[in-house]
């Protein structure tokens, strides 16, 4: 499947656009690159069954740019892109990866200083070369290297939301080989981790008669792994281990297992490491052995078949991958008392998404087919305020026009008798002194109105902590969206006293949301335990832009899982009836 790779250099072709200060283009191509990576069919098979025809039918893509992907179908390249990596030879995605630089200064770091990579970008800051230069200063100096000590934690690590599509479709490949018999996900992935260093499939063999003809089938497997597409390099391939590095950067490791250690094995490379040391802890307290070949009295083996098995025999509850973390999960399982987590399909509805109204792809129609499609009841359209002008946000007029619009498509829907409801909501802006960038007269004519932090993100922590607790005073304001701010790999949370937020949002009744857009994942899997004790209600929302982006609600249920929580404390898996009563 091209479509990432081809995202990855549109997105490259918009940043180097902005470097030349050419203005609605680069726009185009950052549509045209997240219309790609959202994409569910191949568009190489889109354009072998359609041609160009088809590809312009894809939301967000025009003539020029299908002649693009038709060239890069065909020959691999994209002459247009070559050109500009020619006249400034970069490694642009990672330099501006560091928050705090964009295309424009990454071009003038290249003609003054010679800057091609993340390694010369720290030497120059280092040796205080940037600070002289027009327009940099000490200050963004100093904000290059802390970007640069940040983005180095996170190297090597990858984002779920980017590696779950390519497991997905890997998954589906090796399962419809004859020669596989049971296939399963382990490790980090498993666990749906924020972030993930490698994936880890394990695997069982067809068994047959013949014992030579178990190793032929388990070549086979391996065979067709290493020759994935997408397949860059071959650290090693083996009948019972192989691994592989992908284009996009990550590696993957497949095992092939034998059937009656399968459950052990699937429990040990699950992981976490810490999980599986205390639970070792627990087998050898009660006499017994436990490995990835199975649980043993003696030289007995005693379970290992399944992984239902071997919790059971250790006297405790299954633990859900989500919760292995060694956070507890193992001394509540022992006394049968964990909770029923929220299931991936509870959630009724999303009540943080974007439209055209403000930029985005599609329409409020689209959005909320998109919605009915996924069975949800409901679908909150909130859109962003004034404030943000980059984002064409909404004035108090614009509000009321577009309540117009989405009366007419619920009396349509109501029309149709489909059971579904938009409602108005707005992503608000919580200004420098806590007050909001929509008066009170337009906030009131809304279903509900969302707030969330969009700009001075580095103020002290207490000026923070009183800036949001204001706006949960607002009696208007309902959800604070993405509420410590974080960007993965890119900015840490702002500072803010959290117990006193949660403490606010309590006495306020102000729901936190767990935003499931692969950079964010904020509120993340702790601070979900910590609303969740402090009994703190929150909505897990996508913030998508475009329809296709609504299926990231995966991503933010499994934080909330991995935090914890149970279906009653995540408001949008009520019904409608029910989630208004939040909102009165
Ligand atoms: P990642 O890949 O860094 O996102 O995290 P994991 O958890 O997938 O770690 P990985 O791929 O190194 O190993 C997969 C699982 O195998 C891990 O979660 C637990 C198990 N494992 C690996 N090494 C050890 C070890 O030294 N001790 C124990 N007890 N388990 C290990
Ligand atoms: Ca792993
Ligand atoms: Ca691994």
């Amino acid at each position: 499947m091209k479509n990432r790779e081809i995202a990855k250099i549109f997105y490259e072709i918009a940043d180097y656009l902005e470097m030349e200060r050419i203005s609605f283009k680069p726009y185009a191509y950052q549509k045209a690159a997240i219309a790609l990576e959202t994409l569910e069919e191949d568009v190489g098979e889109i354009y072998k069954k359609g041609g160009i025809k088809a590809l312009k039918k894809i939301p967000g893509i025009g003539v020029s740019i299908a002649l693009k992907i038709e060239e890069y179908l065909k020959t691999g390249k994209i002459k247009y892109y070559e050109k500009f990596k020619k006249k400034i030879p970069i490694d642009l995605s990672e330099i501006i990866s560091i928050e705090g630089m964009g295309p424009r200064k990454a071009k003038v770091l290249y003609e003054k200083l010679r800057i091609k990579t993340l390694k010369d970008l720290e030497k120059k800051a280092k040796g205080g070369k940037i600070a002289p230069l027009f327009g940099f200063g000490e200050k963004t100096e100093k904000n290059i290297l802390e970007g640069i000590k940040f983005f180095k934690r996170s190297r090597g690590r990858f984002l779920l939301g980017e590696i779950i599509p390519v497991v997905k479709e890997v998954y589906q490949k090796l399962k419809g080989l004859k020669e596989v018999k049971k296939i399963n996900v382990a490790g980090s992935v498993r666990r749906m981790k924020e972030t993930i260093g490698d994936v880890d499939f394990l695997v069982i063999s067809k068994e047959s008669k013949k014992s030579a003809s178990a190793k032929a089938s388990a070549d086979k497997i391996m065979d067709f792994f290493v020759s994935l597409p997408g397949v860059v390099k071959i650290w090693g391939k083996g009948t019972t281990k192989s691994s592989v590095r992908m284009n996009q950067g990550f590696d993957m490791d497949l095992r092939v297992l034998p059937k009656k250690s399968y459950g052990s094995a699937l429990q040990y490379f699950t992981g976490s490491k810490e999980h599986n040391i205390n639970l070792r802890k627990i087998a050898i307290n009660k006499g017994l052995k436990l490995s990835e070949y199975g649980l043993f009295k003696g030289s007995r083996m005693i379970a290992g078949k399944t992984e239902k098995e071997i919790y059971k025999t250790l006297g405790m509850q299954w633990v859900p991958p989500e919760l292995r973390e060694n956070q507890g999960e193992i001394e509540v399982a022992l006394v049968k008392k964990l909770p029923k987590l929220i299931d991936y399909n509870d959630i009724k509805g999303d009540l943080h998404c974007h439209s055209k109204w403000n930029g985005g792809v599609n329409t409020i129609e689209e959005m909320a087919q998109a919605a009915i499609k996924m069975g949800y009841e409901y679908l909150g359209i909130s859109d962003h305020t004034k404030f943000l002008r980059i984002e064409h946000g909404l004035n108090e007029k614009q509000l009321v026009l577009q309540r117009k619009e989405i009366d007419k498509l619920n009396e349509k829907f109501k029309r149709k008798k489909i059971k579904f409801r938009l409602l108005q909501g707005a992503e608000t802006n919580i200004l420098n002194d806590g007050s909001i960038d929509i008066n009170d007269e337009a906030l009131k004519k809304l279903d509900y109105a969302i707030a969330g932090i969009h700009s001075s993100f580095k103020m002290p922590k207490e000026k923070m902590t009183q800036r949001i607790i204001k706006a949960m005073k607002n009696p208007y304001i309902k959800i604070i969206s993405h509420p410590t701010g974080r960007i993965l790999k890119r900015r840490d949370e702002y500072q803010i006293d959290f117990d006193r937020i949660l403490r606010a949002a309590k006495e306020f009744q102000v729901i936190l949301e767990i935003n499931s857009y692969p950079e964010r994942l904020d509120l993340n899997d702790q601070n979900i335990r910590r609303a969740k004790g402090a009994g703190v209600k929150m909505a897990i929302n996508t913030d998508s832009h475009r329809k296709d982006q609504l299926r990231f609600i995966e991503f933010g249920i499994a934080q909330a899982r991995r935090g914890w929580a149970e279906k009653k404390d995540i408001i949008n898996t009520q019904s409608l009836e029910e989630l208004l009563k939040y909102f009165k």
